[in-house]
């Protein structure tokens, strides 16, 4: 098993580049923004709580976001690995993925952080909260992502740097070039099957 953490600050190209990760080799996706706003678009109570924040650019809690993880890895239990996609995105949420993995006798192999300037985050989410109807890609809310980012995500990467599992990746240049410059690390761990 070869399980992926997809890290960096809004608009960077997490949920991008994991598309083309997964369909490469053959891994299971989990986007903790998608199941939350499948959540949301269902306006079950785990949606409706979890807009409240999502709408002001905060993080939802941890418990919340934990508990969908931990049951989505259960229903996946033949995969041959997971990209985590926007998760861990607090300290609380990577020590408990450290512990939901060690219990199934797996870890986070590697963590990939996509670096790409503040500006160009900020243009790309603008762009694309043009079409994408999301209503946490307007310019104000996409602020207070970055702030939120830098305040309690970023210090996951020292969490994970200390374990020498880190390695930054330029999120700059076009799309074809970043997944290849991702790839080059995966290729150390597992081959692709497409
Ligand atoms: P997410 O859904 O994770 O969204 P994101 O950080 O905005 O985007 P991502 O980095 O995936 O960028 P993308 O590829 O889409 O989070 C949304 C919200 O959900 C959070 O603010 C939070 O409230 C909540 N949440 C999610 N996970 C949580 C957690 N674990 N704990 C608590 N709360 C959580 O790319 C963005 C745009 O750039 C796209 O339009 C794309 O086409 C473009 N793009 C990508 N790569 C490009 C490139 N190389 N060149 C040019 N454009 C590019």
């Amino acid at each position: 098993m070869f399980n992926l953490v997809l890290f960096g600050p809004p608009g960077s190209g997490k949920g991008t580049q994991s598309e083309n990760i997964v369909t490469t080799y053959n891994l299971q996706h989990i986007s903790t923004g998608d199941l939350l706003r499948d959540e949301v678009s269902r306006h079950t109570p785990l949606g409706t709580e979890a807009r409240k924040y999502m709408d002001q650019g905060m993080l939802v809690p941890d418990e919340v976001v934990i508990g969908m993880i931990s049951s989505k890895i259960d229903d996946i239990p033949d995969a041959r690995g997971f990209v985590f996609d926007g998760f861990p995105r607090t300290r609380t949420q990577a020590e408990a993925l450290d512990k939901l993995l060690e219990f199934k006798h797996t870890k986070i192999h590697l963590v990939l952080s996509l670096e790409v300037p503040e500006q160009e985050l900020i243009k790309r989410l603008v762009t694309r909260g043009e079409t994408s109807g999301r209503s946490d890609d307007t310019e104000d809310v996409i602020t207070k992502r970055i702030k939120e980012y830098h305040l309690k995500t970023q210090p996951v990467a020292n969490y994970y740097n200390a374990y020498g599992k880190l390695e930054p990746v330029t999120g700059s240049h076009s799309i074809a070039d970043t997944f290849k410059a991702l790839s080059k690390h995966i290729n150390k761990y597992i081959l692709p099957v497409s």
